[in-house]
């Protein structure tokens, strides 16, 4: 039988679909979406709820010219779906295929990128004040989830809308989750306005008001009345709830959401995100209203997948699962532990036996591993929501305080905090220690969440003690040496497996600055070549020391562990004694840790050839695999290989090799 979604090529299709239509359509793309992840992974539960929403949006509203903006825009596969990208849904967060997220390379339609919370409503007002100022009359719509609410940025945006723009639509996708429930005094307010007492009468009422009217009549009726207050036209309507519809706060019912009221928005709702005539009803009024608005729209993430329902945190963003049961595809029997694992594990273990330790998180409780420290001792576990540079400053202020925080964030979102790392923490040279998560490439996520800056970023600081572990059990190690540092101290490690090394009952104490001789050379007279492999390019160098000694080389192999300060005495000794040093690095080239080694050897007057492997200067795209990336970029033994031997190939470098050997 033929889909409905198979027929739609473009927004414009949707427009002329009937409501039963629609309705078939977004059973369909429900179908697409569990089919279609539960091969490449993806964000399944967000975009199963924002279906009806999405399918209102273009019946509403025209993209290209209008412009739609998701926050995070994790939930931007079904507008991918609507805007001529079905035939290639398939290969999304593939290599070559779609992106995960909202491109502005990939499509017209995608109006604004994103993959980091809380952009949407400075991006979208943005929009706004440029239409206004050029007297154009494009719509902007912004799509933005609770979650957002609990991001700075978010305010900062909201505290500007009414005195910038008559103009800003505003869709609070409220489904009570961020990845994990979301939390804090927001997520009470908004449980507070959805949960009032009358909420359920008055909302039957309003939708039945809303429903009864033919299409674009809701818009006419209620934006004739807007000059007279918004409250007014509620209250001809029969909608106004009476004062004693009030919360003793002031809170509950339709167009008493003190929060976006004082802010000078309009609100409206809370309404059923998955009622497509309301939701469409809504949306013509919204376009037509002539003061910034905020509909509020309920939505269930995970609807219509019954396993994503039951489970709204792991069906957030998963890998490939099986469609009938939701379970993952099994890991390969054997597969060494995660570091995300060893991280909670080993903190929750180090916690134990200091009670100065505290772990953060900032809305990440399942991606980085600190759910283990929520489980085991949740007096010690804090999320602080999607708030990265509060997260960093409550840090300081703990540490001030004698306690010592251990603060579990992604590479790419530590980003977010720059300046509270440089002022809060460094400035004061507090000791907070920083776990950084996915410090290499999230190669299905691409640009936005590779981790590929943080050395560089890091490494200009102040007092900053950074570090990298070869394996699992030496991230076990620099977290145990960190809690000794009376300094900000930061250990970046990658996503996923580790190297399936044993892992000790206790860790270890490192020596801050001391790198590890892994393989010295034999000396057995051949061309010297020192592999400084860092972090989990030590094993990467390890292969590449097995070939290139098969190979007829006199090879070292040195594990560097800290980026800053670098172990300037093995660097200077590696580079007098070797023909050629080659550094190895999940991180861009610029800035990063062969930068580190190439300023030091220009301080002490080391001529050594410097081969440095690492990401080039460009944002590297999204993949279906890491190992993908690394071929295409270098990041290989193979490639290793090559550039060593091409150092002795070339006869004036031989010459001056061996001058400097
Ligand atoms: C700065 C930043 N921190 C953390 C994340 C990870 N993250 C991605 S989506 C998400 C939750 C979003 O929740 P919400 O906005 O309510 O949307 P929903 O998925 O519930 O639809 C989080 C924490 C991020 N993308 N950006």
């Amino acid at each position: 039988m033929s889909r409905y979604l198979d027929m739609v090529a473009e927004p414009l299709h949707v427009k002329k679909l009937t409501l039963d239509q629609l309705h078939q359509l977004a059973g369909e793309i429900r179908h697409e979406l569990i089919t279609v992840l539960s091969r490449n992974g993806g964000h399944l539960g967000p975009n199963l709820g924002v279906v009806e929403l999405t399918l209102a949006l273009h019946q509403v509203f025209s993209t290209p010219k209008d412009k739609f903006v998701w926050d995070v825009s994790h939930q931007a596969y079904v507008h991918k779906l609507l805007t001529g990208r079905k035939d290639r849904f398939h290969t999304i967060r593939q290599t070559d295929g779609l992106n995960g997220f909202a491109l502005r390379t990939e499509s017209p339609h995608d109006c604004y990128g994103a993959g980091h919370a809380g952009t949407a409503l400075s991006a979208a007002l943005g929009m706004c004040a440029a239409r206004d100022t050029r007297r154009t009359d494009e719509n902007v719509v912004c799509i933005f989830g609770d979650a957002a609410l609990t991001n700075g940025i978010s305010y900062e945006a909201l505290n500007n809308i009414a005195h910038t723009t008559k103009k800003f639509i505003g869709i609070l996708n409220d489904n009570e989750w961020s990845i994990a429930k979301n939390v804090g005094a927001i997520s009470s307010y908004l449980n507070k306005v959805i949960t009032h007492p009358r909420y359920n009468r008055w909302s039957k009422d309003f939708e039945r008001f809303v429903k009864r009217l033919p299409k674009g009549e809701i818009a006419l009726k209620l934006a004739h009345k807007a000059e007279e207050g918004f409250k007014g036209a509620m209250t001809e309507v029969g909608l106004q709830p009476n004062t004693d519809n009030l919360g003793s706060d002031g809170r509950g019912g339709y167009g008493n959401s003190l929060l976006f009221e004082e802010m000078g928005l309009r609100y409206l709702g809370p309404v059923d995100g998955h009622d497509l005539p309301l939701l469409i009803n809504l949306l013509e009024f919204a376009k037509n209203y002539d003061r910034p608005i905020v509909l509020h729209v309920l939505t269930k993430k995970g609807k219509g997948y019954d396993a994503a329902l039951k489970f709204p945190e792991k069906f957030h963003g998963l890998g490939p699962y099986d469609v009938l049961t939701g379970n993952p595809v099994p890991a390969k029997p054997g597969a060494p532990p995660n570091y995300q694992d060893v991280f909670g594990q080993t903190l929750v273990k180090l916690c134990q036996k200091n009670n100065t330790l505290v772990g953060i998180t900032a809305a990440m409780p399942s991606g980085t591993g600190l759910k283990h420290l929520e489980k085991a001792l949740p007096d010690r576990y804090f999320d602080v929501g999607i708030a990265e540079e509060h997260g960093v400053i409550f840090a300081a202020g703990m540490a001030t305080m004698g306690l010592h925080p251990v603060c579990a964030i992604y590479s790419t979102f530590l980003q977010r905090a720059y300046d509270c790392l440089h002022h809060d923490i460094c400035l004061q040279d507090l000791p907070v220690i920083f776990c950084m998560d996915r410090a290499g490439l999230s190669a299905n996520d691409g640009p936005t969440h590779h981790g590929l800056f943080d050395i560089a970023y890091l490494r200009c600081l102040p007092n900053v003690i950074a570090m990298a572990p070869k394996d699992e059990d030496e991230l076990a190690d620099m977290m145990f040496t960190a809690t000794h540092v009376p300094h900000p101290t930061f250990i970046r490690y990658p996503r996923g497996a580790g190297e399936g090394v044993p892992l000790k009952e206790q860790p270890r104490l490192l020596e801050v600055g001391k790198a590890e001789v892994l393989q010295n050379f034999s000396n057995n007279g051949q061309r010297k070549v020192a592999l400084f492999g860092l972090g989990n390019m030590c094993s990467l160098a390890r292969k590449a020391a097995v070939e290139l000694t098969a190979e007829g080389f006199d090879i070292a192999v040195v594990n560097p562990r800290f980026t800053k300060p670098i172990d300037a005495g093995t660097h200077e000794f590696f580079g007098g004694a070797a023909d050629v040093i080659v550094t190895l690095e999940d991180h861009a080239l610029m800035g990063g840790y062969g930068s580190a080694v190439l300023e030091l050897f220009s301080e002490k007057g080391i001529g050594a050839s410097v081969v440095r492997i690492g990401w080039p200067d460009q944002f590297i795209e999204h993949a279906t695999s890491q190992d993908e990336l690394r071929r295409k970029y270098g990041l290989t033994v193979e490639n290793l290989v090559a550039k060593v031997k091409a150092q002795f190939a070339d006869t004036a470098s031989v010459t001056k090799l061996s001058v400097l050997a």
